[in-house]
């Protein structure tokens, strides 16, 4: 029986999920909700996840919310490649960068983006993003330094912390890449400039067969 996702389009968190799915092979059943038509707010989805976000998965009877929870149950459906490391060392360091992609980039990346994605960037957008960038522009440092000496963020193989840090980084890269940024010279796009080794692991990830499935519908249009 085919998994069930719930998603949103340009939720990182969810897309986190569908990265997960398509990189196990995993087959699964696709629910995209509309946030405007609140979809994620019906009594039925409340539901299944009484914070009203999404991703949600559904696997028979199993309803499973949070997206690392998530990615973890979809990993448990096959074998390879395995995303939350075979040996202890390996779930351990798999472990450690998922942490700090949830406790220090999600956050980095949100104060930077959110002002300027807002439809209608406050007055103090520059002021907020120059408080914001110091803590992303360290964040960021981590990841390229951690890749220094492998290809993935917790080792030699793909993992979970790769597939919950690369939609944020794409996240932050489309808030950058905004008409609203242009005057700000932030000097993240193109990333390869200051990011190299970033860069390349962004290729890798967007090598990833099934890849273009998880892609924001919604980001190819604007
Ligand atoms: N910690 C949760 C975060 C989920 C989340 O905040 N999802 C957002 C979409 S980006 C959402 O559905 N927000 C709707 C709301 O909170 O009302 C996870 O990792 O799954």
């Amino acid at each position: 029986m085919s998994v069930e996702i719930y998603w949103g389009s340009g939720s990182p968190y969810a897309w986190r999920v569908l990265l997960a799915a398509e990189a196990k092979g995993v087959p699964y059943v696709s629910h995209l909700l509309s946030f405007q038509a609140k979809e994620h707010k019906t009594p039925e989805f409340l539901k299944m996840n009484p914070r009203g976000a999404v991703p949600v998965l559904k696997d028979g009877d199993t309803v499973v919310t949070e997206s690392l929870a998530i990615m973890h149950h979809i990993d448990q459906k096959a074998a390879d490649p395995s995303l939350f490391g075979r040996t202890p060392a390996e779930r351990t360091r798999v472990l450690e960068w998922s942490s700090r992609v949830v406790y220090d980039m999600e956050d980095a990346v949100w104060n930077f983006a959110r002002p300027l994605l807002a439809a209608k960037p406050a007055d103090d957008l520059a002021q907020k993003v120059a408080e914001a960038r110091p803590k992303l522009e360290d964040v960021l440092g981590q990841l390229e330094a951690a890749l220094a000496s492998r290809p993935y963020l917790a080792g030699e193989a793909l993992s979970a912390a790769d597939l919950a840090a690369y939609p944020f980084l794409m996240f932050a890269l489309r808030a950058a890449g905004k008409e609203a940024a242009k005057p700000l010279d932030l000097g993240l796009l193109p990333l390869a400039a200051r990011y190299p080794r970033l860069a390349a692991w962004q290729g890798r990830i967007e090598a990833l067969p099934g890849y273009d499935r998880t892609y924001p519908p919604h980001w190819r249009a604007m």
